[in-house]
């Protein structure tokens, strides 16, 4: 059982980190205790700024011995709650930001060692300064960190070809929930010594201990990475594009993204500095690049030439744009970028992180936009994303003048419909998102029983009082 915090333990913690280690004023917390999305608002009494693996391991060691809650919180983009505390107002806040050193970068070992509090874009530039590439990439990299990314295995627009955050991580460093440190920051492409202990902290959602620190995996720069949106008018049509660009680039395509028009227009509205780049009415946009590795690897004409051969009447697509410049490419992902923004600003949407198998999307978005039509008619389906990895944003954005709170009241009924269909199809009801405390009760009854049984013997063992992000994943 979790314990109420006593002032003279919160004057311990402070202590730990000293002046700089902590923050001050209502003000000032607030935006640690509420979620990216404002699904949630929680209190605590004490958010920590800890600046050090030692600080992070004391600071646990007392919160072990004195069963206190703990948040671990990384750049706060996360779309399941999972880094806010809840509203009790006994669990403390572990906010990485001041851990963020890159500590080595190996151009020829092709790793890097970087802190956990390194924005994902710092860590991007970092590898880029030698020449390498961390492929992670997504819309919130500016303030997402390294911690969040891994607590959450996030995944984003490069997953088809360098995998999600899991398979780029080689080792860890992680403050264990009763302080002691695993110091296993192992830089090893193999390493078959017992049971991969990493993995498990990877998508914990900080629900086992704190990660400080790890080592990713880096990958030779693309020299002359090509970027195309691409008109197709059905989803089926954009996977026949992708089995042809399989065929023409094999492992070289990075990014395979679909936008529905509709999302294409609802950003174009909202977002300032975007237009839509191919200027004619195609149902549906699938925004493509490829990374070729190695000088002479011409990317640019060789995807003009794929494209060509699969252009309509006797191939899937009815149009295409090649982006000329480094420029128009950065406008291209503005575009696809910008569409949570713009679901943002359209006003309520009911959100859903769904995975089939790629061959099933078709049959996903048909049967998904007709539940949607069904359950939430004052909604329009927004339906994106990684096409390429069978990962769509399942959306629905409240249509102009449609009334938010009957629109909102349909959110548990649509949710359980939309999670039934991906469980029928073979999917996942979370395929990037992660758990957070959004779907705990949903992760409880979709998961069989001994997966459960496992999951919750590994929370036991590495966290026996409790304390890491409590009510998070499992309740
Ligand atoms: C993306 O791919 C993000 O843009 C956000 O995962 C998805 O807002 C969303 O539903
Ligand atoms: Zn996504």
């Amino acid at each position: 059982m979790l314990r109420a915090i006593e002032p003279r333990t919160l004057e311990a913690l402070r202590g730990i980190v000293g002046p700089s280690g902590w923050v001050r004023g209502a003000e000032d917390a607030a935006p640690y205790l509420r979620d990216f999305r404002g699904l949630y608002r929680g209190a605590s009494p004490l958010v920590l700024l800890p600046a050090m693996v030692e600080e992070v391991a004391r600071i646990l060691a007392i919160c072990h011995q004195e069963r206190i809650g703990v948040v671990p919180q990384g750049g706060n983009t996360g779309y399941c709650g999972a880094a806010t505390p809840d509203e009790s107002g006994q669990q403390i806040v572990l906010a990485m930001r001041r851990m963020h050193r890159v500590r080595e970068v190996d151009a020829a070992d092709l790793t890097m060692i970087v802190e956990a509090g390194c924005t994902l874009a710092e860590a991007q530039a970092a590898a880029l300064a030698s020449d390498r590439l961390f492929p992670l990439s997504l819309g919130s990299e500016g303030s997402a960190q390294i911690g969040g990314n891994l607590s959450t295995n996030a995944g984003g627009t490069a997953v088809l070809r360098y995998g999600m955050m899991r398979d780029l991580t080689l080792g860890l460093e992680v403050v264990l929930a009763d302080g002691r440190v695993l110091s296993a920051l192992r830089k090893l492409r193999k390493d078959n010594t017992g049971y991969d202990l990493k993995s498990l902290f990877i998508g914990a959602e900080g629900t086992l201990g704190v990660i400080t620190a790890a080592a990713l995996k880096l990958f030779p720069r693309p020299r002359d990475p090509a970027t195309a949106l691409v008109g197709v008018e059905t989803p089926a049509a954009a996977l026949e594009l992708l089995q042809r660009l399989r065929n023409a680039f094999g492992e070289e395509i990075s990014s395979f993204e679909l936008m529905p028009r509709r999302a294409v227009e609802l950003t174009v509205r909202h977002v300032e500095g975007v237009a839509d780049p191919l200027g004619e009415p195609a149902p549906w946009f699938v925004l493509v690049e490829i990374g070729a590795a190695g000088e002479g690897a011409n990317a640019a004409s060789r995807l003009v030439d794929a494209l060509a051969a699969a252009s309509a009447p006797a191939g899937p697509v009815t149009g295409a744009l090649l982006a000329s410049s480094a420029a128009q490419a950065a406008a291209f992902w503005k575009l696809r970028e910008s569409v949570p923004e713009a679901q943002r600003r359209q006003g309520a949407s009911l959100k859903h992180d769904l995975s089939v198998p790629v061959s099933e999307v078709p049959r996903l978005i048909e049967l998904g936009s007709a539940l949607i039509e069904r359950l939430a008619p004052e909604g329009e389906t927004i339906a994106y994303g990684h096409v390429g990895d069978g990962n769509l944003h399942f959306n629905a954005s409240l249509r102009s003048g449609a009334d938010p709170a009957a629109f909102l009241a349909r959110q548990e009924s649509l949710q359980t419909a939309m999670f039934d269909l991906v469980g029928r199809l073979g999917g996942s009801f979370s395929a990037e998102h992660g758990i957070g405390r959004l779907k705990v009760g949903e992760l409880e009854r979709r998961t069989d029983p001994v997966e459960l049984d496992l999951m919750r013997a590994v929370k036991a063992a590495f966290d026996p009082h409790g304390i890491m992000n409590p009510g998070k994943v499992l309740r």
